[in-house]
Formats: C-alpha cells, structure tokens, sequence
C-alpha cells in the first residue's frame, strides 16, 4: 500500500498474522441454520476469521446479515471479512474484503476499501500467486486444493501447490477447496500453515465440535 499503516491496520495485521483457521460463512450452505449461532459456534470452536460469502445475496441482504452478524464476532476476536463487494465492506466497515481473480483486480480492491481494512485474493498458480504478491494483498487464498462443489468449475490445483507457493511468496497463505477433518492431515503435510474451510464445517450437524476438532489437528501441527 502506498501509504502509511494506521494503528487499526496495524493491529488487524497482526490478528491475520496469527490467524490459522478461516471459515467461510457460505450462504449456499446454511440452510435453515441461525447466521448467529453459527459464528458463535464457529469462533467458540477455535475459527480466527469469518469470510461472508452470499454469491446470489443482494447488497441489502449482505448488509442486513453483516449488521447481525458482525458484534458477536468481534466480541469473540475474530476478524470478518466479505467477499467479492470491497465497496460495500468499506461502507459496513468490515475488518476487511475478499477479491478473487475476476473482480477488478487488488489496486481496485484497495481503491474501493478504507485505509484501516485488510484485503485478501484468491489464488489458483504460483504465476498468480506471485503476481499478486507484487500489489501486497495482506493475504491470499490457495487453491482449491481439491476437487470441490462450493466451486464447481475450478479444476483443482492439488497438494503439490502449497509447497511451491510456499517457497515463491513470502505473505499469509490460506488453502481452501475441499479442506475437512478428513484431508486437513496431508493438507498440513504438504505444508500449509493456515486453512479454509467452507462446506465440512456447514455440512457437519454440529458446527462447533466440528470448528473444535480442526482446531485440535492445527494446534497439534504448529505452524511454519
Ligand atoms: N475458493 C477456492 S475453493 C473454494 C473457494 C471459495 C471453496 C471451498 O469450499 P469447501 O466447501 O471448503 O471445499
Ligand atoms: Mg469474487
């Protein structure tokens, strides 16, 4: 970023930085469950940052949600972030945005937010890893590892990505697609220090011992 970091931009910074479990608070996937509840669950089971993510959600609905869902997750010392609307976060006033690789680009993304909010970009190669690496998002997203359906048509890039981003780019990386209780294990084999996960924590019937039980395998793997 061109200028200098604000005390807030500071402290979220440092947040990310210790931030090893992101989970997606995908709209496709909630159902008949409590937004609420759900991130009390979710923050209670050990999840460091909250992405909202509501693919067919008007801004109104998006804004709604975020205006419930937002105290109880800062109250628990979580950062939230939403996905895909930079301008409306800043207008909210999230702790930050998610932009994918169609969404206008980082500079824009940075353009939209206010001075104090993170931003974050997904990644899908090393070639756009390292080429987003050259606008300093705070974070990026890797992946999706594995095949997954919250994202249909992405072909999925594999384990051995999480080595070769490692090795090429130096900010907070965050692999997601097909993260579960069940592939967490080579997934932090192969590397990876911090994770998404979306569907397996929606999905589970019991959001916090499922948030609980990853957080137990992260804690068991200290990061690199
Ligand atoms: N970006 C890459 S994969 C993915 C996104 C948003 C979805 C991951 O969802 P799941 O259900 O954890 O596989
Ligand atoms: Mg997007």
């Amino acid at each position: 970023m061109a200028f200098a970091p604000n005390n807030l931009l500071i402290q979220r910074r440092e947040r990310l930085a210790r931030s090893r479990f992101y989970a997606i608070l995908d709209l496709s996937y909630l159902g008949r469950q409590d937004p609420v509840q759900v991130v009390k669950d979710m923050t209670a089971g050990g999840v460091d940052i909250i992405q909202l993510r509501g693919k067919n959600a008007s801004e109104k609905e998006l804004t709604a949600l975020c205006e419930k869902v937002m105290p109880p997750i800062a109250d628990a010392g979580a950062l939230f972030i939403l996905n895909d609307h930079p301008t409306l976060a800043a207008e909210i006033g999230t702790d930050g945005a998610h932009i994918g690789q169609d969404d206008g680009g980082i500079p824009w993304g940075w353009s939209q937010l206010a001075s104090d909010q993170l931003l974050g970009v997904s990644t899908h190669s090393v070639e756009q890893a390292l080429e987003a690496a050259k606008d300093e998002p705070d974070y990026i997203g890797v992946g999706p590892i594995f095949a997954t359906p919250t994202k249909p048509d992405y072909t999925p890039v594999g384990l051995p990505l999480i080595g070769q981003v490692k090795a090429a780019v130096k900010m907070p990386q965050f692999c997601i697609g097909g993260v579960n209780l069940d592939t967490l294990p080579q997934v932090l084999a192969a590397g990876a220090n911090r994770v998404v996960v979306v569907s397996a924590i929606l999905q589970s019937g019991d959001v916090l011992n499922y948030c609980r039980r990853v957080r137990a395998l992260l804690d068991a793997t200290p990061g690199a």
